[in-house]
């Protein structure tokens, strides 16, 4: 009688042992589910806000055009700004505008790459029409900034460190 008892107060505890380490497991299951979801939702946000041009509020989800322009200087053409797909390097196209002339298509949504390949001088790029501003650029860095071309017309784009170095932005 007295080892019945005993052997059923073994099997219930065994039980309760196993109940333990069964709600320990699933405790840290819900930890680590709930770190993937932080680390989704985080991904998600910084992704979508990524997505959201500096010229507007909501998330654009489409292939922007892309226009690469590096900062540069050479004692022939001191400092300018020139653009691999408008070709030229410190073409003066007149006005006072010693970069090249960029076109981009109205409604589209364009990302605007800037690398600054001088090694001599910080560099930025904006258009204040459309809310660019890359901020200062050091040697070899880059940034790129997506906005709309929502408006058509004729604008500037422009360094603040260097009056000269300006062109235009033709969206049609
Ligand atoms: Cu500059």
């Amino acid at each position: 009688m007295q080892n019945a008892h005993e052997s059923h107060m073994g099997k219930k505890q065994k039980r309760k042992q196993q109940d333990i380490k069964h709600k320990g497991l699933s405790r840290n299951g819900y930890i680590i589910i709930g770190g993937i979801a932080i680390v989704i939702a985080l991904g998600v946000y910084f992704g979508v806000r990524t997505l959201i041009p500096v010229n507007g509020t909501s998330p654009v989800f489409a292939a922007p055009t892309n226009t690469f322009i590096k900062a540069t200087y050479s004692p022939q053409t001191g400092y300018t700004f020139t653009s691999q797909a408008s070709g030229g390097r410190g073409q003066n196209t007149g006005g006072g505008y010693n970069s090249p002339t960029i076109t981009m298509k109205k409604g589209e949504l364009n990302s605007i790459h800037l690398i600054n390949e001088d090694r001599d001088s910080q560099h930025n790029l904006n258009i204040d029409a459309f809310k660019v501003h890359t901020g200062d650029l050091g040697y070899f860095q880059s940034k790129s900034v997506t906005f709309i071309a929502d408006k058509a017309g004729t604008f500037q784009y422009y360094c603040t460190i260097h009056p000269e170095m300006k062109g235009k932005l033709v969206i049609q």
